[in-house]
């Protein structure tokens, strides 16, 4: 997982903390297993001495294991908490976004995914985005819970039926960024990937003018035949 946008960077840095903490455990109860052993192994064919700590040495260890496990709580708090965050665009992010987030409607369905933007215009399977833009998807589902996950660039969210969920986050350089299907969702979910285009202001300004302009001429050119008669 490579992060690119401030939510995942929290969450990375989460993967990284739990990662370590879990080594000091392991590391910790080992070592201290294996120097209990060795200090106080009896020699061969004699009992060896029955040991219990005091209750001051009791103490000692439950207190340090409660600070560790405390200190680790608090840190994911936070971090959960500022992965939750909304970003704001950035100098380079689309200008009509600087006060707002841009806001994007996501349809899943069996089984693509659909994409509405402001103008009206809407795409499949690929989401494109302005970079350094504060954008806010909003997840809903015409069937079935849909997950919709792009690992690098948010967290996973369920799209559910008769519910809106959100999502934001802010992609901090143009590129690709994949997504697959994250929950079993029916026979064909497998096949219901998502690519995530990052591209300049300017060149998603254009792509919307053209995704817009293209539907229109293929709306007319359908009502044009239906009116030819030449479809039924
Ligand atoms: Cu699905």
């Amino acid at each position: 997982m490579a992060p690119h946008s401030p939510g995942t960077d929290q969450i990375d840095t989460l993967l990284w903390i739990g990662f370590v903490a879990a080594a000091i455990v392991v590391v910790a109860i080992n070592g201290a297993l294996i120097y209990a052993l060795r200090r106080y192994r009896g020699a061969r064919g004699t009992e060896p001495r029955q040991l219990r700590g005091t209750r001051r040495t009791q103490f000692r260890v439950g207190g340090v294991l409660t600070l560790f496990a405390a200190a680790i709580l608090i840190v994911s708090l936070v971090y959960t908490d500022k992965a939750r965050e909304t970003p704001t665009t950035g100098p380079a992010g689309l200008a009509a976004a600087r006060s707002k987030p841009l806001q994007i409607d996501v349809t899943g369905q069996q089984w693509l995914w659909r994409y509405d933007y402001p103008n009206s215009a809407f795409s499949y399977y690929k989401l494109v985005v302005p970079v350094d833009t504060a954008v806010k998807l909003e997840l809903l589902s015409t069937d079935v819970i849909h997950t919709w996950n792009v690992p690098d660039l948010a967290g996973k969210h369920d799209a559910v039926p008769g519910k809106t969920n959100k999502v934001v986050f802010l992609a901090d350089e143009e590129g690709e960024f994949d997504g697959d299907s994250a929950t079993l969702s029916g026979q064909a979910y497998a096949s219901m990937r998502t690519a995530v285009e990052v591209v300049s202001p300017q060149a998603y300004e254009d792509f919307l003018k053209q995704q817009k302009a293209d539907i229109d001429s293929a709306q007319d050119r359908v009502v044009g035949l239906i009116e030819n008669g030449e479809v039924p």
